[in-house]
């Protein structure tokens, strides 16, 4: 299958990332798409290509305006506060905030759309999340032009951005973009399937009101992993979205006999739904080696998962998100990749 690359994904090299009560180096960085790729090559997939380009109208489907102005701007409104370090939010509009709304400086208003803090903002992040959305986009116009798989190899990640939130690493939601664009091409049903180690709470937020994108995440239990605030059973959708939200929570150390019947019950669900096709928001931080995060899959099983997923029938787009420390996160998403093509039916 293509895999789809941009080299602005290095736009991105933060230096921070507040974690434990210190800036540590980030967890997220460019070592991780060198990572994969060395082993996409490695495993023979060789049809990489670079992005198409796309304006800024399928995000404003689903992201604030005022939020994508703030990211465009943000870096360069910083500086000019006279800040030198990378962009930390302080601040933040939370419970009984009752009037808030973005205020001018730069400062408060990188509290105002954060959902997390350990994400430094720096110069070329922007750039660098545009190629990633523009890697999504392109994705779906592969699969739109008739391709049963494509991969996009997004970075940084997307699922945790939400309609005017960034956080957890991301900024746009790629995942959710990709999806829009599908719809946009002529599908009517197209489902997410979220199983990064973390909650999709930011593809949640985007896709939460609406019946045309069923979202489905497999995540750590929201009392006991990052995001914390979502990803509860009990999050199904509102009004005509009502029905069209599906929280698998699991437990530390779940491993794959637990995490393959969640999945089988997702599967069921977007089956039910009647998806033409699959957004598969592939993060291999359920690796049981991953250092931030607690489930025990391993190498073997993301085969097996690529396969499940393959038997839905239906064409799937891969996009990167998160899978941390160590190099088996190559031969991991190679692996989805590989049981992908597998007829798993
Ligand atoms: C895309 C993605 O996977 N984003 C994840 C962002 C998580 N950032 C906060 C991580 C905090 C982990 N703390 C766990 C400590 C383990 N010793
Ligand atoms: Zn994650």
């Amino acid at each position: 299958m293509r895999v789809i690359y941009s080299e602005d994904h290095k736009l991105r090299d933060a230096k921070t990332e507040l974690h434990g009560g210190e800036l540590v180096k980030p967890f997220e960085g460019p070592f991780r798409v060198e990572w994969i790729r060395a082993a996409l090559k490695e495993k023979g997939f060789d049809d990489e290509v670079a992005p198409r380009r796309y304006d800024l109208t399928v995000p404003l489907k689903l992201h604030d305006a005022g939020y994508l102005q703030f990211l465009e701007t943000v870096w360069e409104r910083w500086l000019s506060a006279g800040f030198t370090t990378e962009a930390i939010p302080i601040s933040l509009p939370v419970r009984r905030s009752y009037y808030a709304r973005p205020p001018h400086n730069i400062d408060g208003l990188l509290g105002y759309y954060a959902n997390s803090v350990e994400t430094s903002i720096t110069e070329g992040t922007y750039e660098a999340a545009i190629a990633a959305k523009d890697c999504a986009m392109t994705g779906a116009d592969y699969l739109g032009e008739g391709h049963r798989l494509a991969f996009a190899l997004c970075r940084p990640p997307g699922h945790h951005a939400g309609i005017d939130l960034f956080g957890g690493y991301c900024f746009l939601n790629n995942a959710a973009i990709a999806a829009q664009r599908m719809l946009d091409n002529g599908a009517r049903k197209v489902a997410i399937l979220d199983v990064d180690f973390h909650h999709g709470n930011g593809t949640q937020d985007v896709t939460y009101e609406r019946d045309d994108i069923f979202f489905a995440s497999l995540h750590g239990e929201p009392d006991d992993a990052f995001p914390y605030f979502w990803g509860h059973r009990e999050e199904t959708g509102k009004g005509r979205g009502e029905g069209y939200n599906a929280n698998f929570p699991m437990p530390r150390n779940t491993a794959w006999p637990a995490y393959s019947e969640a999945l089988e019950a997702a599967l069921k669900r977007i089956a039910a739904f009647g998806a033409e096709a699959l957004v598969l928001s592939l993060g291999v931080d359920t690796f049981e080696k991953d250092p931030i995060s607690f489930f025990r899959l391993k190498t073997p099983d993301f085969r097996t998962m690529g396969a499940r997923v393959a038997g839905l029938g239906i064409p799937v787009l891969t996009v990167m998100e998160g899978g941390y420390g160590v190099h088996e996160i190559g031969d991991n998403v190679a692996n989805v990749l590989i049981g992908l093509e597998e007829d798993g039916a």
